[in-house]
């Protein structure tokens, strides 16, 4: 009913809404309808009351709700049911528990992670209400040996999601983002599998929309980044969060159905930071150095090593570094 009542006020916007109309409306009591608005104040959001001419609403806050993005949302299946958690441990880990009870396309979203989690047990910093940290639940019927790609579809609509914004920005094989030689975003892909059917598919994504450079300690902010830092001010997460929502539907049903990722390697291969960079590759102990060459239709990393070899790397455990540092 809250979500009814706040659908009502959003459509009247800048218009005073009679306690009548709405309990009409929803045959409910006024004082029912008195007690929803509080909950809406108490969620942020600020809504005028006055005596005999109703309830009017005055602005939102910034949450991530369906409520808040669904105007902005252009998709069929993704990112029309939204889990939303003002605080929580990890959302991949959230979307695993409940992955198979809810339909592909669900999402889980928090306004904070207590231990976001990065590729090979790494850490992902989520401070409170100021990115966008988000997993979505996908049910591809393909091969597990091809859900990497899912990474490389992620990463490509977060790079059209932010220029749908205005931003420009690169993708750094497999699954950050880059601006101006730090990582603004970060993708963690992790499925559940048989032998040649995929169960689920947990795709998160860590956006760093308006963090502060204090939210980074001293190591991490050499390579990381925020958006807010890049552009000087706070960027809408609402719009930005469909919009990638929006580009990620449109890039993700080619591979769905018929395992099509020609889209998502083109804007791989045009706003790769790597082609033509010489890179360290690592796996594991071992290190080896090389020049990226290209990224292939499959969505593997051509390089040339240094002793003449070249090689296609496939995303699976790799990490890829610059000669000094993170690019
Ligand atoms: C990633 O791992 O880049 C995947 C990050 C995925 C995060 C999302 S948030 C929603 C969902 N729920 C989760 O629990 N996780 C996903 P990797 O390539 O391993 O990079 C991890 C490294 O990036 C760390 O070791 C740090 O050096 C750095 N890092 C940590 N937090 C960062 C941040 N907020 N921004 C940029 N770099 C960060």
């Amino acid at each position: 009913m809250k979500e009814k009542i706040l659908m009502i006020l959003k459509q009247n916007k800048d218009e005073f809404l009679s306690g009548e109309k709405i309990s009409d409306e929803f045959g409910v009591s006024r004082s029912a309808i008195w007690k929803y608005m509080n909950v809406l104040k108490e969620e942020g959001y600020e809504i005028e009351s006055i005596p005999r001419k109703g309830y009017r609403l005055i602005s939102s806050p910034d949450i991530l709700t369906y409520e808040e993005i669904e105007e902005y949302l252009t998709t069929g299946f993704i990112g029309r049911n939204i889990y939303y958690f003002d605080s929580i441990s990890s959302t991949n880990i959230k979307a695993k528990e409940i992955a198979m009870e809810n339909e592909e396309g669900t999402i889980i979203i928090a306004e904070e992670q207590t231990k976001g989690k990065g590729r090979l047990g790494r850490n992902w910093t989520s401070p409170k209400g100021k990115g966008i940290w988000m997993s979505i639940i996908l049910k591809p019927k393909v091969d597990p040996i091809k859900v990497a790609k899912i990474t490389l579809i992620g990463a490509a609509a977060v790079n059209q999601g932010l220029k749908d914004i205005g931003i420009n920005s690169y993708i750094k094989w497999p699954n950050d983002i880059v601006i101006d030689g730090k990582k603004v975003c970060g993708i963690l892909t992790e499925m559940s599998c048989e032998l040649n059917m995929i169960n689920y598919c947990i795709m998160g994504m860590g956006i760093n929309a308006n963090l502060n450079e204090s939210d980074f300690d001293e190591e991490l902010s050499k390579k990381a980044t925020s958006l807010k830092s890049i552009t000087g001010n706070n960027v809408d997460r609402k719009k930005l969060l469909a919009c990638i929502l929006n580009r990620f539907e449109e890039l993700y049903i080619p591979f769905k159905e018929r395992g099509d990722i020609a889209k998502t390697i083109e804007i791989s291969r045009e706003r790769s930071i790597l082609i033509g960079k010489r890179v360290r590759i690592i796996r594991g102990e071992l290190e080896r150095m090389g020049t990226v060459v290209d990224i292939d239709e499959e969505g593997q990393l051509i390089v040339k090593y240094d002793d003449g070899r070249v090689e296609e790397v496939f995303s699976g455990e790799v990490s890829v570094r610059g000669m000094e540092g993170y690019i």
